[in-house]
């Protein structure tokens, strides 16, 4: 397993739509949650940073309606945004998730996508809107299949992969249980790696190679 570990999550603002964002990470690098209402996107913040007050969860869907910035070990965002989906909420209110999603989406910030099914459904069409919009703008994406507990052992792992497959994806999401931290290892440790692959990438390309290859 990886060194990574979360050693410090702090709130640090919520954005509405026409609020500025915080300032960039000193890292860079910048996770967001995406996935249906109700998914678990806030839950999994929670229980990756063993701390059930930061972000607010509920058992209704809706409850994220701003985009949340988390900043971890003082070094990188986790962002919590609102979940698509939530088939209750009035027309407005749908339309203020799109331009929220889409101005946060375009600001160039976002570095990778944390994608939330849940392991015991079939992912919605919206989460194959989702999907493809993330495949059409290139942002690296890691699948996460929620609510693992609900399902037996013996078949979380087969059904987490099959329901990325469904979404028109390689065969492969970590099935992860908020309610037992089942996956926290998994997840983490691809934190770690999103967190050192950006910073390399970041320092190894110097202006003056750049320079040098354009010569
Ligand atoms: N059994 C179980 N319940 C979970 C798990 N993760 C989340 N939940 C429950 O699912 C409900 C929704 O969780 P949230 O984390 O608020 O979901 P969300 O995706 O942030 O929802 P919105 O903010 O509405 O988009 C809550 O009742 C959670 O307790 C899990 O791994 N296992
Ligand atoms: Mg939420």
């Amino acid at each position: 397993m990886s060194d990574f570990a979360i050693r410090q999550a702090v709130f640090t603002t919520s954005a509405g739509l026409g609020s500025a964002y915080p300032a960039t990470a000193p890292s860079g690098v910048e996770i967001a949650m995406v996935g249906k209402s109700n998914v678990g996107k806030s839950s999994l913040i929670n229980s990756l940073c063993n701390n059930y007050k930061l972000a607010r969860t509920s058992a209704s869907p809706g409850k994220t309606r701003l985009i949340n910035f988390f900043l971890i070990n003082q070094d990188f965002y986790l962002v919590d945004l609102p979940g698509y989906g939530f088939a209750k909420a009035p027309k407005g209110e749908r339309e203020n998730w799109g331009k929220l999603m889409e101005d946060y989406l375009s600001a160039g910030r976002l570095t990778h996508i944390f994608m939330l099914l849940d392991i015991r459904h079939e992912p919605t069409q919206e989460d194959r809107q989702m999907f493809q919009y993330i495949v059409y703008y290139n942002i690296p994406f890691t699948l996460i299949a929620t609510k693992a507990d609900k399902l037996s052992r013996s078949k979380r792992v087969q059904a987490a992969n099959a329901a990325a497959k469904l979404l028109g994806a390689p065969p492969a999401a970590i099935p992860y249980s908020a309610e037992n931290a089942q996956g926290r290892d998994e997840v983490l440790a691809r934190m770690g790696a999103i967190r050192d692959d950006h910073v390399a990438l970041r320092t190894t390309i110097q202006p003056q190679e750049i320079l040098e290859e354009i010569q």
